[in-house]
């Protein structure tokens, strides 16, 4: 343990050299838990003592407390639980007194669990007091109902390895580090800068008006661990925060990064961040406007009050062991070309404001983005991995029975595309997949999905990377063409497109005689015939070639991509 001026006492869970070599040849013996990427950022900030005082994954006393009552068993205050998830078939190996090896992606062993307990929660009743809502709309809430396994494995861990990164490693400090940093540039009041988003210069002059007004030293501390899901990425992020320390006063500003993986939880979440900060030894937080808001709930209504946070913030204060300052949003103010609080403008002065959604927006359309609003350095950063949608990667995925049209019509548009010029395309045909990725496979339910997210897989690498992948596989279920779309969503755009011409006219035309063998029962589980085609609900186009020709399909597919903005 550690006691300084900077934050009070600071766990250092990781043992020593000797100690480690121990573990990891103790480790063969134990049972084995991969880390999800959530986890591993939890167990980073618990090894590293940034979540000082805990010694290890909550157990059920903690966990019981810190629902109800945002305590702990000892009655010391934490918002949110932190826990470790693990699946039935682990959990059956294993019983409290056990020992865990906690291990990356990549098998390295970072940690030894002392487990001492195991039990199965009510993840409703947790969702329902911690975020205060059960609605999946709240990443918190989907995290825990939808992904996170239903056991929780609490207890003490033994450190062995700090998880890797390579990513800016220069800006990668340790609360130990950064107290020390602070301590060798003199730096004795900190307020420190929570963030997810790129910084425009709202924030610019937020934060440099709050360390002003708080006589501090300011710490940019962006979190680059696990954000709202279609957040930018953190490369794009860091590199956009490196241009905006530029705009601060000489060595008055620094940057250093966390890998924490957010609840998105508002104002509990505020609290956990005020604790994890007062560890890095920060002795101030700003916190502004919808402190790690979740965005809206399935009605369109806000989960929590714009200054819930702030609130909540106030009443633990003397608790917190660092102090709160409350910002409200800064507005530009057009007549006098300058940032003002919102509450501090005149009712005869103009107010200008770009929300997120419309920045977005400008972003992906390539509309001009005002200087007023951001730098343009920030901005060309942000182009970059953000260009308009005339440049974004995207899927055209066909799905249709056999010998509706489909290849013909992927092939006819991988023409037009050619023709059109300036784009890498990639056709990735239902025959031609079959014998390139997925040779060995037949056409049961589980094959057939296995070929499917293999396609899926494919194109959302070329979409991510700007191509455009056209995919032309039957892809007979709904619930695979769903995880396809998720998948591809993520990264760019996604445009189904369903042939819908009839099974009476697929089987008439039967080009390659396979409906007649599958009516004879010679060809078994054949879609149409003997396994089902779950029509598309809600594709972006439904095309039917019956009476038409192929290439009046393409026209339209070619009409609607330029509709949609991704072709000009
Ligand atoms: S799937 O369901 O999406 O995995 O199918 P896909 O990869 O597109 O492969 C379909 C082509 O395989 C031939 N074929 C069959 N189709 C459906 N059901 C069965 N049982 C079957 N057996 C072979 C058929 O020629 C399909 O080609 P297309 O181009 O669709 O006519």
């Amino acid at each position: 343990m550690l006691i300084s001026p900077y934050g009070g006492t600071l766990n250092q869970l990781y043992v020593t050299p000797e100690r480690a070599e121990q573990l990891k040849a103790e480790s063969r013996q134990l049972p084995s838990w991969d880390l999800t990427p959530r986890q591993l950022c939890d167990i980073e900030l618990l090894l590293n003592g940034a979540f000082s005082p805990l010694n290890g994954f909550m157990g059920r006393a903690d966990y019981d407390a810190v629902v109800q009552g945002m305590r702990l068993a000892d009655g010391t205050l934490w918002p949110l639980p932190v826990t470790l998830d693990i699946s039935d078939a682990l959990a059956a190996e294993l019983a409290p007194g056990m020992r865990l090896a906690l291990r990356d992606a990549e098998g390295v062993l970072i940690a030894i669990l002392s487990l001492q307990d195991l039990w199965q929660p009510d993840r409703h009743a947790e969702a329902q007091q911690v975020f205060g809502t059960q609605d999946c709309c709240h990443p918190g809430v989907a995290q825990l109902l939808e992904r996170n396994h239903s056991w929780y494995a609490g207890g003490t861990l033994e450190g062995v390895e700090a998880p890797n990164h390579v990513d800016f490693v220069t800006l990668r400090q340790t609360p130990r580090e950064l107290r020390a940093q602070f301590e060798k540039w003199g730096w004795r009041r900190i307020a420190a800068f929570q963030t997810r988003n790129p910084m425009h210069r709202a924030h610019q002059e937020l934060t440099f008006r709050a360390a002003k007004e708080a006589e501090a030293n300011l710490l940019i501390h962006p979190v680059v661990g696990l954000t709202k899901p279609g957040d930018i990425d953190h490369y794009t992020r860091v590199r956009c925060y490196e241009k905006v320390l530029k705009r601060y006063p000489d060595q008055t500003a620094a940057l250093s990064l966390l890998p924490l993986s957010m609840r998105m939880g508002g104002p509990r979440e505020a609290l956990l961040h005020a604790i994890i900060r007062r560890n890095y030894g920060c002795t101030h937080l700003i916190v502004g406007r919808d402190h790690a808001g979740p965005g809206k709930d399935s009605n369109g209504e806000d989960f929590y009050g714009p200054y819930e946070a702030q609130a909540l913030m106030k009443e633990h204060a003397e608790e917190l062991g660092i102090k709160m300052i409350p910002f409200e949003q800064m507005v530009y103010v057009r007549e006098r070309a300058e940032y003002a609080p919102a509450s501090r403008v005149h009712p005869d002065e103009t107010v200008l404001a770009i929300s997120g959604t419309e920045f977005r927006r400008r972003l992906r359309e390539g509309y001009e983005i005002p200087e007023w609003f951001s730098y343009p350095d920030v901005v060309e950063e942000l182009r970059k991995t953000h260009p308009p949608k005339a440049r974004q990667g995207f899927t055209v995925f066909f799905t249709g029975l056999s010998g509706s049209g489909k290849s013909t019509i992927a092939n006819g548009l991988l023409s037009k595309l050619l023709e059109i010029g300036g784009r890498a395309i990639t056709l990735l045909d239902g025959d031609v997949v079959r014998k390139h990725l997925s040779s060995e496979l037949g056409f049961s339910r589980e094959h057939r999905n296995l070929n499917i997210l293999r396609i899926g897989f494919v194109a959302s690498e070329i979409t991510k990377n700007g191509g455009i992948a056209i995919c032309a596989p039957i892809a007979p279920y709904a619930s695979t063409r769903r995880e396809v779309r998720e998948m591809i969503e993520a990264v760019g755009g996604f445009i189904e497109v369903h042939i819908n011409t009839p099974l009476e006219v697929c089987e008439e035309r039967d080009r390659k005689g396979l409906y007649a063998k599958a009516r004879a029962g010679l060809i078994k589980e054949f879609t149409g015939i003997s396994d089902p085609y779950e029509t598309p609900e809600t594709p972006e186009m439904r095309i039917d070639t019956t009476g038409s020709t192929p290439e009046k399909a393409v026209q339209e597919i070619v009409l609607k991509l330029i509709n949609l903005g991704y072709i000009k």
